[in-house]
């Protein structure tokens, strides 16, 4: 038994540090966790549904009536901060599903912003209507990160703008509305960012 004790004990620790769920993850199995929206809807608020997720608890942004303007799930604080050295380099996960696939908007579906600057990534792919994963690396390599600046829009994003956004991270958005029908609802759940 002792030796088994002994042989855990590293294989933990070493977990601790490369097999979590991220640097800062949600899961929504009890509530939103301080998600909120940004766009122009009234509400701040996604709506928490208890079921059907990927699994269980997860949360949705209903668009009714939103001709202009986008809509994106907002993370909570424990996201931002000086995360460089944890999410460099790392992957950002996540699980979507929309409400439909008929004139879908393609575009800015992730966004950072740090330091007075901004990234974007289109993520080339839609959710579909049940639960899809998405995976994107945080780093400069071919990962199709761009300079969301007024000045450098459009122009891949070098390894020092990543890491001066990600050193004071204020912004961390998913983009929550794929159609341009009248009404569309799209859900989140399963977040991990800067897992391994
Ligand atoms: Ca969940």
């Amino acid at each position: 038994m002792r030796r088994r004790v002994r042989f855990l004990v590293p294989l933990v620790l070493l977990c601790l540090s490369a097999c979590g769920p991220g640097f800062a993850s949600s899961r929504f199995e009890a509530s939103i966790e301080e998600w909120t929206i940004d766009g122009n809807l009234d509400d701040r608020t996604p709506t928490y549904v208890e079921t059907g997720g990927s699994p269980g608890g997860h949360i949705c942004i209903t668009d009714a009536n939103n001709p202009a303007g986008t809509v994106y799930f907002v993370a909570p604080p424990r996201y931002l901060g000086n995360v460089e050295r944890q999410v460099y380099g790392a992957r950002f996960t996540f699980d979507m599903k929309t409400s439909g696939q008929f004139m879908t908007l393609q575009g800015r579906d992730v966004l950072l912003n740090g330091s007075g600057l901004s990234a974007s990534l289109d993520l080339r792919a839609i959710p579909s209507l049940d639960w899809t994963p998405f995976s994107v690396r945080i780093d400069a390599n071919n990962s199709g990160w761009v300079d969301d600046s007024p000045e450098n829009r459009g122009q891949p994003a070098s390894e020092e703008l990543l890491r001066t956004i990600l050193r004071n991270l204020n912004s961390v958005r998913i983009r929550a509305e794929y159609l341009m029908s009248s009404r569309s609802t799209t859900c989140l759940d399963n977040v991990a960012f800067g897992t391994p």
